[in-house]
């Protein structure tokens, strides 16, 4: 038996080290690394029996064709060579016929590591591809924070440990980001209080000293007010505003109007509580906001995380110890990326399509029209918002899919040719994180399964079998990892890293030092940059007007406790604990439908009918239902998948998605469509 060091790849904050234990060439059992700095020797429950994952039923072991009808998952093995020559011919058919751009490519976020995830850049640049614009997660967060601090760093995640007040912003903590949590604990030993901002009640609510449900999208405007009550009540640093900050005085004069009793129109937050946030806030010695990624998925998703980030501006917070803010870390990692992307292989411009939008770039007209599409490492067919145009392009006649996966996905079912990925056991790769400072190499702790290929063996090999020379194609993965390390690395830190550890390449504090990494020095209440990219250059809550009457629900879809987005869909012991697919539901808003007792319901608008287990609890105030978790339709009672409600509507800032932003009905079901419900 050996004990082999790995990092988990998901799409996770916490990017864990994890020891792996093997036996026979199988791995037989995982645990957290204790001598990780920051996740210490604890794994999530989705990942503490990772052997379920690799050795799933459902793991796509061999490349097959297609030879039933799109969708329905009817293939037959080939060989790779088979394979690859198959992909060849038609790509050059469709490139001689429509040209490069008619090739688009899906890339999820199943693998975090920054050569498996980013190896198909160099292939698509060579051969012209379009290019897909923001994403599915958070592009806006990134932008509207950057808009405030400057970079995408904020304060080290574990000094949270001394903070006395953490806030946790649109983030289910518990579910997403636990090892976080676990350093506010230290805190919390020492009397520090933890609130949580929600639209929703979740397992993170329920561990806060005070939970305050806000309406979802109005969260400018309770940090607005929380500016207004510390402005009007003296409880700003004026010292630190002086030396730190820029556009105090415009911000000011914003201001009056956002009072507590015009901010509990906007948010549902009493005034009240209003002032009492802002208080605790202004009076707390160093209050700590973590800010969730779905705060963001949502029309003025940008424009709210560059407002919160303003706050710790007003009352010295980034600078004390325990306080301060944090939405990503990735600005900390000063690798070189571009050795993977290899933006230079770009032999023009190539189209931008937006990658929220795929059910559009499909169906709709386009010049040329999108006839090739690779998939890697995504499940556009349950993850993309607008689900029944991403099913309905995924099913054109005219369309060819390559789909490179793990299991056999709802995607998967839609491919001409399916090929087999290694998980991240099975292949080397580096990794960097996005809710901690250290990056880590890891080395593949067992043989693939099957016939599996990473991605870097084929898109390297079918750059090749393309005739494509270059360097980045032929050369080993190692040494392609050290292509990625800045010239700045010390002896000390190579050798960790080649070993395996974790390493930190600079320290997060320094981006803090003597002010803020934005052009002007200072954490910007005022933004040019604002108003030069076309935006209110202050922080502003804006009226939009919805249009369209889809619903009289606000449908929230945040992610499960037991599941990552579908990526653990093909574990069957954590979808049992997962339970079923389900929607809470205000027990008054059930009622006046009609629905008394939890059951089977039916959640619709204009894009589509979805049925999910009704659960009639206060969690979900009124107005409001969340449906966690995205299930695979093998296990949805009628097939329908929950992203057939949301709309593909961008966010303000990156086109990203918002998925948390959306409006439905819900009805009881009548007799009949009882029948076809089959029990999950
Ligand atoms: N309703 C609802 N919708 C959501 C969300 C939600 O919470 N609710 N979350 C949204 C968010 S935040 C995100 S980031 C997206 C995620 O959506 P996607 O990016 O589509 O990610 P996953 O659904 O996890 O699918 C990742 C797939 O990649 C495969 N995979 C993993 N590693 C590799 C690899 O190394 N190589 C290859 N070829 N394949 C691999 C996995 O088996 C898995 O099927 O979904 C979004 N959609
Ligand atoms: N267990 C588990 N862990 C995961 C994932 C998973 O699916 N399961 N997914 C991974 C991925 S890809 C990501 S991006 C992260 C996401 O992790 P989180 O950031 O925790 O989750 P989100 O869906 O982004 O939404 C977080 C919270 O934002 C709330 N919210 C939605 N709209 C608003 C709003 O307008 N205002 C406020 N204040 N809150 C709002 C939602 O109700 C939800 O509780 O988690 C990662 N980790
Ligand atoms: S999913 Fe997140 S918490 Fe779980 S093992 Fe992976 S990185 Fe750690
Ligand atoms: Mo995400």
């Amino acid at each position: 038996m050996q004990e082999l060091k790995t990092v988990c790849p998901h799409d996770c904050p916490d990017t864990c080290s994890i020891i792996a234990k093997v036996e026979d060439g199988k791995v037989v059992s995982t645990k957290g690394d204790a001598n990780h700095p920051f996740t210490r020797g604890a794994l999530c429950t989705k990942v503490r029996h990772y052997d379920e994952r690799i050795y799933s039923p459902d793991r796509v072991l061999y490349p097959m064709k297609r030879v039933g009808a799109k969708g329905e998952g009817v293939f037959q093995r080939i060989t790779w060579d088979e394979a690859l020559h198959a992909i060849v011919e038609k790509l050059q058919n469709t490139i001689d016929t429509y040209g490069g751009e008619s090739v688009h490519h899906f890339k999820g976020s199943g693998t975090m590591g920054l050569i498996q995830s980013n190896i198909h850049f160099p292939f698509l640049h060579k051969i012209g591809a379009s290019r897909a614009r923001g994403g599915l997660c958070c592009p806006a967060a990134g932008i509207g924070w950057k808009y405030t601090v400057g970079e995408n760093v904020g304060n080290r995640p574990e000094s949270v440990a001394h903070t006395d007040l953490l806030i946790v912003w649109g983030m289910n903590m518990a579910s997403t980001n636990m090892h976080m949590l676990a350093f506010y604990q230290q805190a919390k030993k020492n009397g520090a209080k933890m609130i949580v901002i929600d639209p929703y009640r979740h397992r993170t609510a329920k561990q806060a000293d005070w939970f305050i449900p806000i309406r979802p999208g109005t969260d400018a405007a309770l940090a607005l007010g929380m500016m207004h009550v510390l402005v009007e009540e003296g409880m700003t640093d004026n010292d630190y505003i002086e030396k730190y900050t820029f556009g105090f005085e415009e911000l000011k004069k914003e201001l009056p109007r956002y009072t507590p009793e015009y901010v509990e129109e906007i948010t549902g937050v009493p005034a009240d509580d209003v002032r009492k946030l802002a208080r605790m806030y202004g009076q707390a010695r160093a209050p700590f906001i973590r800010m969730g990624m779905g705060l963001s998925r949502n029309r003025r998703g940008g424009m709210i995380v560059r407002t919160i980030a303003c706050l710790p501006g007003l009352i010295g917070a980034f600078h004390k110890k325990g306080g301060g803010a944090l939405m990503f870390t990735t600005g900390v990692f000063p690798l070189r990326t571009e050795a993977v992307t290899r933006p230079d292989l770009l032999p023009k411009p190539a189209r931008v399509l937006d990658k929220v939008r795929l059910g559009h770039s499909l169906l709709e007209e386009q010049e040329p029209p999108v006839t090739f599409l690779f998939v890697t490492g995504g499940n556009p067919a349950l993850s993309c918002p607008d689900q029944g145009a991403v099913r309905k392009g995924l099913a054109r006649e005219n369309l060819f899919t390559v789909v490179h996966e793990q299991f056999m996905t709802d995607t998967a079912k839609f491919a001409d040719i399916l090929l087999p990925a290694t998980t991240s056991f099975e292949s080397y790769d580096v990794y960097q994180s996005f809710g901690h400072t250290y990056f880590q190499k890891a080395e593949p702790v067992i043989f693939p399964i099957g016939e599996a290929w990473s991605n870097h063996d084929f898109y390297c090999a079918l750059a090749r079998k393309m005739g494509f020379a270059d360097d980045v194609f032929t050369k080993p993965i190692q040494e392609l990892a050290l292509e990625l390390l800045p010239d700045t690395i010390t002896d000390a830190q190579k050798e960790a890293f080649l070993a395996g550890e974790p390493v930190e390449l600079v320290e997060i504090e320094k981006f803090f030092e003597g002010g803020f990494p934005t052009s002007s020095g200072k954490l910007e209440f005022y933004s040019e940059q604002m108003a030069r990219d076309g935006y209110p250059p202050l922080p502003t809550y804006s009226e939009i007007e919805d249009g369209e009457d889809e619903g009289d629900l606000h449908l929230l879809t945040p992610p499960a406790h037991y599941t990552l987005n579908t990526s653990f869909g093909g574990v069957q012991s954590l979808r049992e604990k997962e339970g079923r697919p389900t929607v809470r539901i205000h027990p008054e808003d059930a009622k006046v439908r009609g629905i008394t007792e939890d059951g089977w319901v039916k959640v619709y608008n204009d894009r589509g009918s979805i049925r999910l287990w009704a659960r009639l609890v206060e969690d979900a105030p009124r107005g409001v239902v969340a449906a966690e978790g995205v299930w695979w339709t093998a296990h949805v009672p009628d097939g329908n998948p929950l992203n057939l409600l949301p709309s593909d509507r961008l966010t303000d800032m990156g086109w990203g998605s918002t998925l948390h932003d959306n409006r439905v009905r819900v009805r009881k079901i009548n007799k009949e469509e009882e029948v076809g419900c089959r029990e999950v």
